[in-house]
């Protein structure tokens, strides 16, 4: 390519996305569904395995006939007289295929999931079917017709279904796929299981026909006595009423709707959220029709330099990364006490703060983690070497951006919004990550955008962050491995750090393998007393860093991986954990929560 060419392609990636992203909005989901009037869909779904897709596509035809057989009688179709749900094996919802069923273990491609329910509908209530998530790619048909789809495995969806559904029976089909594509987000390329199936929660969730809808509540940026934002209200009329009340703090404000939007601004002077204290507030939002409360904290997150400030102090985030992963019987978390139990092992180890890797975790985790007093760093997962030069890429990871960002935009436990992690340099990357910290700022300019980085520079004296995406975020994350995959664990403790930025650096990733209970020399490696000196030389290193504001080592407890096969040690799991899969606290535990309490 010539360098014109290039240059050509240059402008058109760095236009191309921002073209997209000029109508920065949320998405349209519920606000806080538990405060909703629920119905339950969880429980056993029937299923039918479907590798070739034969439910989906019409044999006879070349081109795509989606719900071939659903368009046919339901139950018994003209020709796919074996796609039987009556006579078919069943799966538990919410819950990954994989651990569920053993001939699913390493299954990636078409499920069909379908759920009977009674139903009554009421003329003054509107419902929506929503998925809290389904890995990677849903098509939901309700009694027949087909209602849309979801791409991303990770954040939720929702359907408006009031005129769909009728007195009595009612069906749901769902047809989930988690092929990995190289378009996609996470790509083809992931160290961590490609969990298949509707992992999360799916309610039937009843409002009135006029409902508020959506909300942000919070400080005004870096003000800790302006309480600010605004409410939006469904199928209401301009200058409609909405009433903002805190019992606790003995305040109420009174917005009107305009241009679709009640904005309000009240000065108070809450109790500020913090780590030690996490105080949430019941908030109370009415209009005329509705009225819904949330638990709401007001904190202040900034950065200083290289300092984070919390409230305006300095605070040092004591961290560790997580993946959703069940502890115990492994596979996808689906209950708030597996949350909790992974919560507590964080506390326990001194933790005031969490990365929730590599996506973004349910809002029943986000909700425990800030009623514990943890920091949160969320993300999405532009994961390694996603197509940045693809514009339907970058469509698709802004829309995973911004359900996350409308998801969790009320919790002030998170302070921090990632975009990627390590992801290799080139110019079509850098556009790619500088309009996602773009888009995230213009929905939600109060906390702090991050990404983990592997791309420092290295000679014989240390290490150099300089990749250009420092300027785009507020906080860089560094990812490093020393005494893992480069260097001894004792040359780690040598190792000098430089900036180029002056901002602050988390050290998102650090850590090395072991299995538990295996012991040996400290230099044998998947040893306990191995991963130990990983952790002793690594702190050791990182205490010499003056523009270190936080760490997250790799990672709470071990996770599958099939990145990971290495018999009688790995055995399918990423043995990073301070844990084991099983619970069983290793050496390095010890290590960091001693480091931790004297931090
Ligand atoms: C990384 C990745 C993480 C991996 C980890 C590892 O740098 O961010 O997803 O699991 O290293 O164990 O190699």
């Amino acid at each position: 390519m010539t360098v014109f060419k290039k240059l050509f392609l240059l402008i058109i990636l760095t236009i191309a996305p921002r073209l997209i992203a000029q109508e920065t909005q949320f998405s349209n989901l519920i606000q806080n569904i538990d405060s909703r009037d629920k119905i339950s869909l969880n429980g056993l779904w029937d299923i039918i395995i479907d590798p070739l897709e034969n439910g989906f596509y019409n044999h006879r035809l070349q081109e795509k006939n989606d719900g071939y057989f659903l368009n046919a009688k339901m139950k018994s179709p003209s020709d796919l007289v074996e796609y039987n749900f009556d006579s078919s094996d069943q799966l538990m919802v919410p819950g990954d295929w994989n651990t569920q069923m053993e001939r699913l273990y390493y299954y990636e491609g078409t499920v069909w999931y379908k759920k009977d329910f009674d139903f009554t509908p009421k003329t003054d209530e509107l419902v929506y079917l929503y998925f809290e998530a389904a890995n990677y790619e849903a098509i939901v048909y309700l009694n027949g017709k087909k209602l849309g789809s979801h791409i991303g495995g990770y954040t939720p969806f929702q359907f408006e279904v009031s005129d769909l559904l009728k007195e009595g029976n009612n069906f749901v089909v769902v047809k989930v796929d988690n092929t990995r594509k190289r378009e996609n987000v996470p790509t083809v390329n992931q160290d961590w299981w490609n969990y298949g199936g509707i992992t999360r929660s799916v309610h039937l969730i009843k409002t009135p026909k006029k409902h508020i809808q959506d909300y942000y509540i919070q400080l005004a940026k870096n003000d800790p006595n302006t309480i600010e934002g605004w409410v939006t209200v469904n199928n209401a009329s301009e200058g409609e009423m909405v009433k903002v009340n805190i019992p606790e703090l003995k305040k109420t404000v009174e917005a009107t709707l305009k241009n679709g939007k009640a904005s309000f601004s009240l000065k108070a002077k809450p109790t500020l959220w913090d780590t030690q204290n996490p105080k949430l507030y019941e908030v109370v939002i009415a209009t005329q029709t509705d009225r819904i409360t949330d638990q709401i904290g007001f904190r202040t997150i900034q950065t200083n330099g290289s300092k984070i400030l919390l409230n305006g102090k300095e605070t040092f985030l004591k961290g560790i990364c997580i993946h959703e992963e069940a502890p115990f019987k492994t596979g996808r978390v689906t209950s708030k006490e597996e949350c909790i139990t992974l919560l507590n092992w964080a506390k326990q180890l001194g933790c005031n703060f969490i990365r929730l890797a590599h996506y973004p975790h349910s809002e029943t985790m986000v909700r425990e983690a800030e009623k514990m007093g943890f920091l949160i760093w969320s993300e999405i997962p532009v994961y390694w070497t996603i197509m940045f030069e693809n514009e339907a890429t970058y469509a698709n990871a802004e829309n995973q951006l911004t359900e996350m960002i409308s998801r969790d935009k009320n919790r002030a436990g998170v302070v921090l919004w990632s975009v990627a992690n390590e992801t290799p340099e080139s110019p079509e990357r850098l556009s790619f990550l500088t309009n996602l910290a773009n888009h995230a700022r213009k929905l939600d300019n109060t906390r702090l955008i991050t990404a983990a980085l592997d791309t420092q520079s290295q000679d014989a004296k240390g290490r150099l962050i300089e990749d250009p995406l420092g300027n785009a975020v507020d906080v860089i994350g560094i990812n490093n491995y020393c005494g893992w995959y480069y260097g001894t664990p004792e040359s780690c403790a040598e190792i000098k750090w430089k900036s180029a930025y002056n901002k602050p650096m988390i050290m998102s990733e650090v850590g090395g393998g072991a299995l538990f209970n295996l012991h040996g020399e400290k230099n044998e490696r998947w040893t306990e007393e191995y991963q130990a000196e990983v952790y002793k030389n690594n702190i050791e290193m990182m205490e010499n860093i003056d523009f270190l504001s936080g760490i997250s080592p790799w990672i709470l407890m071990d996770f599958r991986s099939s990145r990971r096969p290495l018999k009688r040690i790995q055995e399918d799991f990423n043995r990073k954990g301070l844990i084991s899969e099983q619970g069983m606290k290793k050496q390095a535990f010890y290590i960091l929560q001693d480091y931790y309490s004297k931090k």
